[in-house]
């Protein structure tokens, strides 16, 4: 387990690790980087999550030494990851801090780059979709901050991740859409869309999320029993009985060993663990200044190793927050 970024609650900044060079760097570089990170409020069971999802992956490699994330009744703090290696790929599981946890500056900034460092992100809620689920996500819209004069270019394969929204502990009512039961697909579509949020304001970040992010899916898990989760207080994440909650997260890896879970790609092209880093490093300068432009940015690629890697990537978030705006221009138009 390594930590990569701290966070700095003073200067609401992100820092990069002393480690985090070391770790990117030593990754294998013959084997594609599939990365999957999680977001969501403290103590709602991310870290056992992930710890669940090594143990499955664990099993298909036996080498793999197993460390848990949080540790025992810890709490989280800052961005921390996990490296699995397979026959023919490397694995990184992103555990992150609370979004309750630091201030709303420090979690918008956690959220835009655990979102553009990962193929996969999961945002772990509990009981139901609420107003905050989706607010918490608009820490992407600071990116539309950060740059500046959107303008046409190369449309490289989009930086952002498919996204899974991970229902915890879900009401025996189950799944509902006005009162009415619905399946996991109906309740998604039917959040995704922004007429749906005209009334709570919140149909802008609904048009974001749907632009930025790529493919979407919901998983909805029931509690798991009083004696599985002394299991985990125990360190045991196998998942391997017939609890519901069990099926759903074989379910949920299954589903990211089909395809979901894809390798990580910079400007359409698969990286190593050292252009990784670098991207990492350009990614919490930009969060960091928050209304660095692009001529700065442009410096930093004109300086940086992997220049030919960022540059068309840059054009591509160009691209994205020029498809956002002309949404936001959309939906004006329809609230009129
Ligand atoms: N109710 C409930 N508790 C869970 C679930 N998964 C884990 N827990 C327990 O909730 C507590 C917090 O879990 P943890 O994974 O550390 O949460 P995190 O802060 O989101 O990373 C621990 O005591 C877990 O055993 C779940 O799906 N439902
Ligand atoms: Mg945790």
């Amino acid at each position: 387990m390594t930590e990569i970024v701290k966070t700095n609650q003073q200067t609401e900044k992100l820092e990069l690790t002393e480690e985090a060079e070391n770790f990117f760097n030593s990754i294998n570089k013959e084997k594609p980087i599939h990365i999957l990170s999680i977001i969501g409020v403290t103590r709602e069971g991310k870290s056992t999550l992930l710890n669940c999802i090594s143990s499955l992956y664990e099993k298909k490699n036996s080498e793999t030494k197993f460390e848990i994330f949080g540790g025992i009744d810890a709490c989280t703090s800052g961005i921390w990851v996990k490296q699995i290696e397979l026959n023919d790929k490397i694995i990184l599981l992103i555990d992150s801090e609370g979004t309750d946890k630091g201030n709303d500056v420090i979690t918008q900034k956690i959220i835009t780059l655990v979102s553009l460092l990962s193929s996969v992100l999961i945002i772990n809620f509990s009981k139901i979709i609420t107003n905050y689920t989706f607010k918490s996500l608009s820490g992407i819209q600071s990116i539309a901050k950060i740059i500046k004069n959107p303008k046409q270019g190369n449309v490289p394969e989009s930086p952002f991740p498919n996204l899974i929204f991970l229902l915890r502990d879900l009401l025996s009512s189950g799944l509902t859409i006005d009162k009415k039961p619905c399946n996991a697909e109906e309740y998604l579509d039917y959040q995704l869309d922004p007429v749906n949020h005209i009334s709570d304001g919140l149909s802008p970040i609904i048009m974001t999320i749907n632009s930025f992010y790529k493919k979407k899916q919901l998983f909805a898990f029931k509690k798991p029993s009083d004696n599985q989760i002394q299991q985990f207080k125990n360190g045991n994440f196998e998942c391997n009985s017939d609890s519901e909650f069990d099926q759903k997260t074989n379910e949920l890896f299954q589903f990211l060993e089909n395809g979901f879970l894809e390798p990580k790609l910079i400007n359409g092209n698969q990286c190593q663990g050292s252009d990784l880093f670098l991207y990492l490093k350009f990614l919490i300068e930009g969060i960091n200044e928050e209304k660095v432009d692009i001529p700065m940015i442009s410096d930093y690629i004109e300086q940086s190793k992997a220049k030919q890697i960022l540059k068309p990537f840059l054009e591509r978030i160009q691209q994205i927050v020029k498809e956002l705006i002309e949404n936001l221009e959309k939906l004006k138009i329809m609230k009129n």
